[in-house]
């Protein structure tokens, strides 16, 4: 069920773990419960051609080996190449519903929105969930528009209850929790983790949180 594997939704890119080495950090926060990793290799640190190529497939292999799709931002051919899980786009990107005959109906298709009439088209385009953001303030992604917070989580999620959605920008575990109560899924994150030090503990305390509001989300009597 696409709603479970959104729940920890970890992006990275090779230039996103400063010192440390990104396949070291992606097998730590694998080990340490993401439900999701996408690929996000982007900017003027990024690696490009055979490069991006090889490091996409070990991210890959280590994604399998922990049983966790394996999703690439953007580049479709990439993601036909090494025939991964699913493809993210953006709205500046090839059209979902392009990208959905591309890789056919099996693939995840995950599409960023921003109001609830994005959201509709990327459904009606074959999106298998939306991702909606910045919720807070960003510094992982150069052209971040202004944070929104929750109102269109919320918006999205009365009006599409089928439609899965994931929450970006600016999370950490001390501020997720709206996200969840507004209607998502789960949580989309790249520095909470990217950057931590210890992102195996990091993720696993991310999980635990998430699991934790999804619970109470859940059975709000139990927790009253
Ligand atoms: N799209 C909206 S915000 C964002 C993307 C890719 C970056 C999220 O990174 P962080 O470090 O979790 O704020
Ligand atoms: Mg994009």
């Amino acid at each position: 069920m696409i709603k479970n594997i959104l729940r920890l939704y970890f992006i990275m890119g090779s230039m996103n773990t400063q010192e440390n080495d990104p396949l070291d950090v992606l097998e730590k926060a694998l080990q340490g419960g993401v439900t999701c990793f996408q690929l996000r290799e982007k900017g003027v640190a990024s690696l490009q051609g055979q490069e991006k190529y090889s490091f996409a497939e070990k991210c890959m292999k280590l994604c399998q080996t922990y049983h966790v799709p394996f999703i690439v931002n953007d580049d479709v051919e990439l993601a036909l190449a090494l025939n991964a899980d699913g493809i993210h786009i953006g709205q500046e990107d090839e059209a979902a519903a392009l990208v959905r005959k591309k890789i056919g109906p099996e693939k995840i298709l995950g599409v960023s929105v921003h109001n609830v009439e994005e959201a509709f088209l990327a459904q009606k385009a074959g999106a298998d969930y939306v991702g909606i953001g910045p919720v807070y303030t960003t510094s992982s992604k150069e052209d971040a528009r202004i944070p929104a917070g929750t109102k269109v989580i919320e918006q999205v999620a009365i009006q599409y209850p089928n439609l899965p959605i994931v929450g970006i920008g600016g999370l950490t575990e001390g501020n997720l929790v709206p996200v969840i109560r507004a209607g998502g899924a789960g949580v989309a994150l790249i520095s909470a983790i990217a950057s931590s030090q210890d992102p195996r503990n990091q993720a696993k305390q991310l999980r635990d949180k998430i699991e934790q509001v999804l619970e109470k989300e859940r059975f709000p009597s139990e927790h009253a």
